[in-house]
């Protein structure tokens, strides 16, 4: 089984950080979305990241992936049997997925793919601006959604945690850490995700 993408991608660290916590033996293939090569569009018709191949089968879009292996692979299970916790770890996916992936993607994509990709310079305007309004308003949902007591969403690691814990990864790509004061249950949450072997292999 073999994974494309690349580290930076949060949508190749959700379907990797999958892949380590139901410990199915794979490898990584780097690949990055531009320039749209035929390769690329080959196995990803929008030519994104990430994609799987198993065997003969071609996964592309890291949702499909994630669906994927937990058919193939059942155990440790990600998506809850109880179906309102299906609805909320859904849900979350979906949420890390577009608005985390659009405010904080936008925050990596200043600092990180400009400076180490494009060779451009940040809008630090850009940013501060981002961290002023988008951010907050994302951190303040996080934390009303992340028990207390738990450093997971749902009583188990679900689906949920490896999108967010994903996506709050561009955070870290772009430099930023999480205020401990304001989002005290988020800022724990995050680094509880990041002790994890299936997140120290992701995000490196
Ligand atoms: N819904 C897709 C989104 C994948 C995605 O947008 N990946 C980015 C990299 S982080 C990409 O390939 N962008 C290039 C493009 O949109 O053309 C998924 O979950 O895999």
């Amino acid at each position: 089984m073999k994974l494309y993408g690349a580290s930076p991608s949060p949508f190749f660290r959700k379907a990797r950080v999958v892949l380590e916590e139901k410990g199915i033996p794979y490898e990584t293939e780097n690949l990055v979305p531009v320039p749209k090569t035929p390769e690329l569009l080959a196995l990803h018709p929008m030519g994104k990241i990430p994609v799987l191949r198993d065997g003969e089968t071609v996964v592309p879009d890291s949702s499909v992936i994630c669906a994927y292996l937990e058919k193939k692979y059942p155990l440790p299970a990600l998506y809850p049997d109880d179906p309102p916790d299906l609805a909320k770890a859904l849900f979350l996916e979906e949420y890390a997925d577009t608005r985390m992936a659009e405010t904080l993607g936008a925050i990596f994509f200043e600092r990180f793919v400009k400076i180490h990709v494009l060779r451009q310079a940040t809008d630090e305007a850009r940013v501060q601006e981002l961290l002023v309004s988008a951010v907050p308003a994302v951190l303040d949902y996080l934390e009303s959604q992340i028990p207390s007591d738990r450093d997971t969403v749902l009583p188990r690691f679900s689906i949920a945690d490896a999108a967010l814990g994903a996506h709050l990864g561009n955070l870290s790509f772009a430099g930023l850490e999480i205020d401990r004061q304001r989002w005290p249950r988020t800022a724990r949450y995050y680094q509880a995700l990041l002790a994890r072997s299936s997140f120290k292999t992701a995000m490196a």
